[in-house]
Order: C-alpha cells, then sequence, then structure tokens
C-alpha cells in the first residue's frame, strides 16, 4: 500500500507533479517532520511507573482546564506510539520532534530513574529509526515533576534547575548513542509566564515582579546547565540546542528605520530568556527597567546560561509588528490593529506568515545562529469531520501554504534553516483550552482513538515529496 492510499487519497504519480519545480523549492536535504510533547499526547499517566507532574495537579484542579479535561488519556500514544509513527511515515517525514516527561525518568524529579520511564523512550526511538524516521527529542515541555513544585517551588528555585541539569544528562547518557538532537527546554515564556505570572498554566501562580524575574533566571540557568551536561554525558558529537518561541518583531514596512528597529526590538523583547542565552549578558535596558526587581545572578550563571549551542530552535506562530520611534525607550513601538486582526481558531493566534521568515533573519543577523530549525508551527482550525471521515480543514492549508512560503524566502536568501516541524502531528490535549482546539494535520476522535488524515496531511505529504510549497 503507498502512503497516499495509506492517507485515503488517490495516488498522484510525480509526472503530474507540480509545473513550475523551480520555484519555491527548499534546500536539498531539508528535514521535515512533526512536533510533539509528552503531556498532550501520551496519556498513561499512571503506567510505567510516571510519577505526577504539575499538569496533573493543573488539570485536576476543577475550573483550570476547558470542561475540566486533562492529559490522563489524551491521545492514549504512550501505548500507540507505533501506530503513530506510522502516521509520521505516511507522511514521508524524515525527522520527528516528541518530548521526554520529566516524571516518567525522576517520578520523584531527582534520585533514583525509574527504568520503566527511559525504556518506553528508547521504545520510541527504536521504532522511529526502524521507519527511517531521525528523533530529535526535546527534554522539557512543561511537565515538571509535581515533587520538584512541592519540595522547591519549582523554577522559583535553582534547585530545579540543578534537577533538570541532571535530568538532561541522564536522558543524554541514555539515548545518544541514537538521538543526535536534542532540545533542553520549550517556550520559557509558556512554562514561566502564564504558569508563574499569569496563572492560567500549571502551576497556576501569580508571583509578584522579582520573584517572577528570579524563575526566569532560573528556567535559563536549568537550560544552560542542561547544555553542559548533555555535553557531558552524552556520545561525542551530541548536538544540543532549545525550542523557543522568541516574540518575532516584524518591521511594519521593511524599511529603514523599521528594519534595526525590529532587531533591536527583538532583542529587547526577548530579554530575560533568548537574548541572555546568545549574549551572555542581559540588556542594560531591561536591568535598568525592573530595576529592584531585576534578577539576582553571579558571573558564573551567565556564563553557563551563554553556553554555546549548536542550534537553534524558533517556535513560530504570530508576528509582533513593531516600528520604528526615536523616542520609545529601544526605538520601537509594537503595533497591533486590535479590532480586525484577522486569527485562526485560538484568539492568540494571530495571521503573520511572515513571521516565518523573520524569525530565521533575525537568529541569522542578530546572533550569527549558523542552524536553525522551526520546531514548531501550525494552527488550529474548527475541524469537522465528515460522515464518511474527511476533514476539509482548507483554512489550515491556507495558513501553512502561506507561512512556508515566507520560510521559503528566508532558505532563498540563505538563512540556515534546516528543518520544519509542523505543529502538531495530531490533534492532542491543548493545554488550557483541553481538547477544544484541534492542532493536528490528523484528526483524532477522542472516543474511539481513531486517527483520520486531513486534508491539511494530504497537502504537507506533497509539500515533502516535492521538498517545495505546493
Ligand atoms: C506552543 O506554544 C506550545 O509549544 C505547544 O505545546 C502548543 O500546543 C502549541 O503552541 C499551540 O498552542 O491562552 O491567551 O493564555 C505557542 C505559544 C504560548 C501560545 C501560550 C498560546 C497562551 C495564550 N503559546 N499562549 S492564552
Amino acid at each position: 500500500m503507498g502512503a497516499s492510499a495509506a492517507l485515503g487519497l488517490p495516488e498522484i504519480s510525480s509526472a503530474q507533479g507540480r509545473p513550475n519545480e523551480q520555484f519555491y523549492r527548499f534546500p536539498e536535504g531539508f528535514k521535515w517532520g512533526c512536533a510533539t510533547a509528552s503531556y498532550q499526547i501520551e496519556g498513561g499517566a499512571n503506567e510505567g511507573g510516571r510519577g505526577k507532574s504539575i499538569w496533573d495537579t493543573f488539570s485536576h484542579i476543577p475550573g483550570k482546564v476547558y470542561h475540566n479535561q486533562t492529559g490522563d488519556v489524551a491521545d492514549d500514544d504512550y501505548h500507540r506510539y507505533k501506530e503513530d509513527v506510522q502516521l509520521l511515515k505516511s507522511l514521508g517525514a524524515t525527522v520527528y520532534r516528541f518530548s521526554v516527561a520529566w516524571p516518567r525518568i525522576f517520578p520523584e524529579g531527582t534520585g533514583k530513574p525509574n527504568p520503566a520511564g527511559i525504556d518506553f523512550y528508547s521504545r520510541v526511538v527504536d521504532e522511529l529509526l526502524a521507519n527511517g524516521i531521525e528523533p530529535f527529542c526535546t527534554l522539557f515541555h512543561w511537565d515538571l515533576p509535581q515533587a520538584l513544585q512541592d519540595r522547591f517551588g519549582g523554577w522559583e528555585s535553582r534547585e530545579t534547575a540543578k534537577a533538570f541539569g541532571e535530568y538532561a544528562g541522564y536522558v543524554a547518557s541514555k539515548l545518544s548513542d541514537r538521538v543526535h538532537h536534542f532540545f533542553t527546554t520549550n517556550e520559557f515564556s509558556s512554562f514561566i509566564d502564564i504558569g508563574y505570572k499569569d496563572g492560567r498554566f500549571a502551576p497556576g501562580l501569580q508571583l509578584p515582579p522579582a520573584k517572577l524575574n528570579q524563575a526566569r533566571h532560573n528556567a535559563v540557568l536549568a537550560h544552560g546547565l542542561a547544555v553542559r551536561a548533555i555535553r557531558a554525558q552524552g556520545k561525542p558529537g551530541t548536538r544540543v540546542g532549545l525550542a523557543e518561541n522568541f516574540v518575532i518583531a516584524v518591521p511594519v514596512i521593511e524599511v529603514e528605520p523599521h528594519l534595526k528597529a525590529s532587531r533591536e526590538a527583538t532583542r529587547l523583547m526577548n530579554a530575560p530568556y533568548l537574548t541572555v542565552i546568545m549574549e551572555g549578558k542581559y540588556p542594560e535596558l531591561y536591568l535598568r527597567q525592573q530595576g529592584a526587581n531585576a534578577p539576582k545572578f553571579t558571573a558564573e550563571d551567565l556564563a553557563i546560561i551563554s553556553s554555546p549551542l549548536d542550534f537553534v530552535g524558533a517556535n513560530v506562530y504570530t508576528p509582533a509588528y513593531v516600528r520604528a520611534d526615536d523616542k520609545a525607550p529601544g526605538g520601537f513601538v509594537r503595533i497591533k490593529n486590535p479590532s480586525s486582526y484577522p486569527h485562526m481558531a485560538s484568539p492568540w493566534l494571530d495571521i503573520g506568515p511572515e513571521a516565518l521568515y523573520w524569525a530565521p533573519r533575525h537568529l541569522g543577523q542578530i546572533w550569527n545562529v549558523k542552524e536553525i530549525y522551526i520546531t514548531e508551527n501550525g494552527c488550529s482550525s474548527a475541524d469537522v469531520l465528515t460522515p464518511d471521515g474527511h476533514v476539509y480543514d482548507t483554512d489550515r492549508i491556507m495558513f501553512l501554504r502561506n507561512y512556508l512560503t515566507k520560510l521559503n524566502r528566508a532558505t532563498s536568501e540563505g538563512f540556515p534553516v534546516r528543518g520544519y516541524f509542523l505543529w502538531s502531528l495530531m490533534d492532542n490535549f491543548e493545554w488550557a483550552d483541553g481538547y477544544s482546539l484541534r492542532f493536528g494535520i490528523y484528526y483524532v476522535d477522542f472516543e474511539t482513538q481513531k486517527r483520520y488524515p486531513k486534508m491539511s496531511a494530504a497537502f504537507y505529504r506533497e509539500v515533502i515529496r516535492h521538498n517545495a510549497v505546493v
């Protein structure tokens, strides 16, 4: 059975392929795949000796998640990972980004590793490799062991950063014989700012500014400790980076002085995360603005935080339009038409394809990054499964095609993007939105756990097959 048949679609012979083969092509060897995260897909919450994470706790508190839904079962990928690898294979994917649940490995956050935990990921990795798919492993996609929240206040403490380093080194020691790319953390601002400032994500705290800044600092310190631990305990040649949805400043008009303003804006808006990681210091203006609330740190901390990386992963969803303004701090102002700016099914998901051009360009121009991955890009749509099992998600195809066209501009101009991971392989537990928002290119019926390829899966398969926007 051909892969298209597996998608329930007619085979398209290459002779009937794209008429304009020279347009919108990606570099030879460009890697195409999908991304997922442990708590969002695995389920098996009480199996294999897994400890509790802060998301188990949070999702079980009434009122925190849409309809009080939880990740207890999610996509049941813990039991169905072989089937899910076949979904990737049907697309022709060559890479897959998954995350490891820290509490499966260290149920108490630190101490004695749980062999059944690492064994699960080892089997996932073997299954991927047996199907010709290269695994890319994220070590932290928000499922912090509850034990660390209880003992230390989670990211409020440096102890959690140290524990993360130990955990990262341990996983690298076990998987780096087969996994060559590790991402330390996924999206600092999501698990810190939304978890510890807004309280809409686990652990649901609303810290005052000084404590919040210290938690941010502990998180980037954790990243740096993990980089070092992976280098120390991983097989020589193991490559390390992170996956960050940094704020992507898009110049509202692509001419000076807005271009320069967009670079300064990108540095300043990401000051406590990507900027300190890439530059080894917090921007002066940021420290001045934070005043007495600025984080406390040592020179040694900064050296750890800015440990050299092999690549940077960008999770790209929305643009932050900026215009130049001499009088504003940093020389820029962020602007948006609040009343009519279009967005996808998630209210925050503004449509801005050019974000996928500016992310690599800023990484290349501001920080001279030599290897870039798009570690997430995709969208939520109000998908409808037809009685005969189809999902005609033309809005998602529109979204992807336009973003990919802008990514193609970046590779055409020589920005070193090596691969793209679509978010997400299949519908899953969308954090505080529960199962109400679908990001997959496979539709999941959460009653039966049956997966159905959406029209966008067929689209993506052709993108991969042609190595081009189609
Ligand atoms: C990614 O975050 C995550 O890495 C992934 O796990 C997630 O499933 C995917 O996006 C889709 O959301 O509800 O108003 O508080 C993207 C960045 C940060 C965007 C958190 C949504 C919450 C907005 N996200 N933000 S709100």
